[in-house]
């Protein structure tokens, strides 16, 4: 530095310190109120005289809670470390242990060592559990970290050795344990499904949303429960974990506290290299009006700190970017001093009284049990908004060379002799070198001071969690007579989008169960036709309606209530299937049954938001999910990328979901009657798929037994008459109009007698074929089972065509189970077209000229006619044979 450099900089750090002297003077005169506002009309002053003032959401690179405020810490630090420590060492031989004896078996190690701390002072002050007495908090671990999670329920002694020795083997007959939270394997322990990344964050703050709610409408009774989400800080990449925050900030979620662990690293490298993670979420997070709480620095940063009047250290900290801070993880002391304090020799000085080893263990807020349990503390205590505790960890803490802080730290799975003992003495594990290189499990017996504090802790806090309990009471469903004017039909034209509407709004009014339905939707209530919903039940909002809706003298003015019912989302089918997902769970949450009615646009279900449905299924979520406007060929005019033709078939993956079709207003009160009382009477964990369309027809009277048919999958809608049918029509929601009309062309034009059937689920159909496949296939010598569907077609003669609006995977799944024939699928393979649609119908092959078509060449096939008739048909049917092939156009 220069004498020149040298003379300006002393005069800088004089003036800096008089200006903080007046500001000391201010403040204590004034207090901080009158510092706001001064600070505010300098900033004034200054751009008015040209200072151009850069905008920031951001605070300085330091802890929101200055240490003066930090609260007095009401736990015993050393026996909480001795506890972590075990849960460390039991977390990492877990997955140490499972990759001995199965090679590649996976989980993770450096995840849950960097987050420890933050689960450990949840769990010994904060986490509350679900009992008798109180509605427990609700808590979304991040995902990784379940090895940590599993190796406290181990010390618990709610884990067996033997479970943990199991850790992703869950198929050893004795059992094992999920390698990440999944509610459908381990239904007693998990509650929410993490892993896959963002889902965990957009489902807390809807839950927390949900819970709201509940309370509001005096479904549960309020009682300060948080909903706390821990989430990485690579995971905040993904759309859905920011994608809600200013929701949560709308909605004043103060119960909702956000946990973001941030490590600076994700799987591959670091999470932001040339930036810094925590200072671009602090602006994320306030900028949506959350309370942002940093911790990044723990108290052996303190003095450093108290010594930095002129900001020096503060200015270096938030120049350094994370990939550096990184560096620091694995570099030495001395690079430490260099790197971080020999830019400045102020700053130089400033550590020189700290040897290298002392600079190289100066650890992070998130490692610091006093820091964590104050922003924990001002999170819970918060009012008014949600908030976020932005947690600066070390990725793989405390593995040392195995990993620490290095870019493959994520998939490390192996630590060798040496790294074991590395790890037991650095955490004082009480284990002797014979059991090291095994990496024995190890729980204290249960008279030390460590198991008893544990153990005093949770009961203190009302019990243990994770734990998934369903102590709900089994609800009747509606009577039949709700339903049965469904089943009468009428002549006038309705859509199943408008029989759908109207059974909502009846099951809204009824008694028993009408408080408990929740319809949800992403801002296409008018396109369903809802809308006479948001003056019957009123749109959800907590602070009910604050201004006069501009249609409040019509009939069906758009209200808003804080007890109303409707979920009424804006455009977020994610944040819809959020909503669903705490909704259908209530039961096991909150003990309340509530019957989700979530409804899209089809085509934006299961494309869009489809590993929010499967976290929904994992969940064991119930409710109903429905697809409206749905069909290929039946929404007309919207295009390729509104109609769709495929969620049908994207509905088979799901283990627990039923899938429906209706064409009928009776179908779908049979479906709907069916799905309440198999999911709040028989309490089973399933969820269901229902397509409706806005194509309107005469209803039909529901024919008698056909209920059962309805369910399984397949009736026969229409028999051929008197003569002996030479054709077996299959048809699926609007299509079966086409089909019908097909029998008529058939038998009038081309004297082919046919059989109608409603295909109500190919799911259902292809499922229950699958199962007594299986079973035939295992018992040799039993009595052969005889699918449902075959036994449908045994007795019905003729060539099978069916015909939906979907793809035509669907019929062809059940191929293999039609007896003696194979079937014709027609199908909507292909991207939409803007038409209408007869016109759309015709050129996906769908309308009743080509399913009379498929049924005179299936018997030309057959040779039952003669090649020549179906040539002439084609004529005389006005087909094209050389039209475009659609699945190509
Ligand atoms: C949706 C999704 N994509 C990818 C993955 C695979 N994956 C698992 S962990 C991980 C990195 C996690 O980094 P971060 O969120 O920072 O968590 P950390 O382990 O660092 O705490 C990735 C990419 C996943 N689980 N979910
Ligand atoms: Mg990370």
């Amino acid at each position: 530095m220069s004498s020149k450099d040298e003379t300006q900089h002393e005069s800088d750090s004089i003036e800096t310190s008089e200006w903080l002297d007046s500001l000391d003077y201010v403040l204590e005169r004034g207090g901080p109120k009158r510092v706001v506002r001064l600070l505010g009309q300098l900033d004034t002053y200054a751009r008015r005289a040209g200072v151009d003032v850069p905008f920031t959401a951001n605070t300085p690179y330091i802890n929101t809670i200055p240490v003066e405020s930090q609260p007095v810490f009401p736990g015993n630090r050393e026996i909480e470390r001795r506890i972590k420590s075990l849960v460390r060492w039991n977390a990492m031989a877990m997955v140490v242990r499972a990759n001995r004896l199965v090679e590649g078996i996976g989980g993770h190690i450096s995840t849950y060592a960097s987050a420890a701390t933050l689960y450990e002072i949840g769990f010994n002050h904060f986490f509350r559990a679900r009992n008798e007495k109180q509605d427990g908090d609700i808590i979304f671990f991040q995902g990784h970290a379940s090895p940590g999670i599993y190796a406290r329920a181990f010390l618990e002694g709610r884990l067996s050795a033997e479970q943990l020795e199991n850790f992703r083997r869950e198929l050893k007959p004795e059992g094992g344990l999920s390698s990440y939270p999944h509610p459908w394997l381990m239904p007693d322990f998990w509650e929410h499904p993490s892993v896959s990344m963002g889902l965990g964050p957009i489902t807390a703050i809807y839950q927390a949303r949900f819970d709201r709610y509940l309370e509001d409408r005096g479904l549960k009774k309020p009682d300060g429960h948080k909903v706390w989400a821990f989430l990485g800080d690579g995971e905040t990449d993904e759309p859905e974990s920011l994608g809600a925050i200013t929701l949560a900030a709308r909605e004043r979620l103060d119960n909702l506290i956000f946990v973001i662990n941030c490590n600076l690293q994700r799987l591959d490298g670091p999470v932001r290299g040339n930036g810094k993670i925590i200072q671009e979420l602090e602006a994320a997070f306030r900028g949506a009006g959350w309370h942002v709480i940093k911790v990044i620095w723990g108290e052996d940063w303190e003095p450093l700190l108290a010594k930095d009047r002129d900001g020096l250290l503060v200015e270096r900290m938030n120049e350094i970017v994370d990939g550096s801070y990184q560096k620091y993880f694995v570099e030495s002391g001395e690079y430490f001093r260099r790197d971080i304090f020999g830019t400045d020799p102020r700053l130089a000085k400033m550590v020189q009284h700290l040897s290298d080893e002392q600079l190289r263990k100066m650890r992070w807020g998130g490692h610091d049990p006093e820091k964590v349990y104050a922003a924990y503390k001002a999170a819970v205590e918060h009012e008014g908004s949600p908030t976020v505790v932005l947690a600066k960890t070390h990725k793989g803490y405390g593995l040392g060379e195995a990993g620490e802080g290095k870019n493959i730290t994520h998939q490390q799975k192996k630590l060798n002799e040496e790294e074991l003992r590395y790890f037991r003495d650095r955490f004082a594990i009480p284990i002797s070198d014979k059991d090291l290189a095994g990496a024995c499990f190890y729980r204290p017996p249960e008279s030390s001071p460590e198991m008893k504090y544990l153990k005093e802790r949770r009961q203190e806090l009302g019990g243990y969690l994770p734990s998934r309990r369903v102590s709900v009471e089994r609800q009747e469903a509606p009577a039949q007579d709700l339903f049965q004017e469904f089943h009468k039909g009428s002549s006038r034209g309705a859509s199943t989008t408008m029989v759908f509407v109207r059974l909502l709004s009846k099951l809204l009014r009824d008694r028993s169960i009408g408080r408990r339905i929740v319809p949800i939707v992403p801002d296409e209530a008018r396109t369903f036709g809802m809308e006479a919903l948001f003056r019957q039940v009123g749109i959800y909002s907590h602070v009910g309606q604050l201004y006069e809706p501009v249609d409040r003298d019509m009939l069906l003015y758009y209200k808003e209530a804080q007890d109303g019912q409707i979920l009424e989302e804006g455009i977020t089918e994610a944040g819809s299937m959020a909503s669903f997902i705490a909704a259908g769970t209530a039961y096991a949450t909150h003990a309340v049954h509530m019957i989700p009615f979530f409804i899209f646009y089809s085509m934006f279900g299961f494309q869009r938001v489809g590993d929010l449905i499967w976290a929904a299924a994992d969940s064991r979520s119930r409710g109903f999910i429905v697809g409206g406007t749905a069909g290929r060929t039946t929404l007309a005019g919207e295009g390729l990328q509104h109609q769709d033709g495929q969620s049908h078939l994207l509905a088979y993956p799901v283990p627990n979901l039923l899938a429906y079709d209706p064409a009928f207003a009776y179908e779908i009160a049979v479906i709907v009657r069916e799905g309440i009382r198999r999911m709040v009477e028989q309490q089973e964990n399933i969820f269901y798929y229902m397509t409706i369309s806005n194509e309107n027809y005469a209803m039909p009277e529901m024919p008698k037994g056909v209920e059962e048919g309805i369910l399984a999958g397949m009736y026969r809608v229409r028999r051929s008459g008197k003569k002996r049918a030479k054709a077996q029509l299959l048809g699926s929601g609007a299509i079966l109009n086409e089909v019908l009309a097909a029998q008529a062309l058939l038998e009038e034009k081309f004297g082919v007698p046919a059989d109608v059937w409603s295909v109500t689920s190919y799911k259902q159909l292809h499922r229950d074929g699958e199962a007594a496949a299986r079973w035939n296939m295992l018992h040799p010598l039993g009595k052969p089972r005889v699918p449902y569907i075959s036994r449908c077609l045994a007795n019905a003669p003729g060539v099978i065509v069916a015909a939906s609006d979907y793809v035509k995977a669907l019929p062809e799944s059940v191929n293999r189970f039609c007896p003696g024939r194979p079937l014709i699928a027609l199908g909507t393979d292909g991207f939409g077209r803007s038409d209408h649609r007869s016109a759309l119908r015709g050129f996906f092959e769908v309308d009743s000229r080509f399913i009379a078509l498929a049924a005179l060449h299936g018997l030309a096939v057959a040779g039952k006619i003669e090649p020549q008739v179906v040539s002439e048909a084609i004529k005389e049917l006005d087909i094209d044979p050389e039209k475009v092939d659609p699945v190509l156009a």
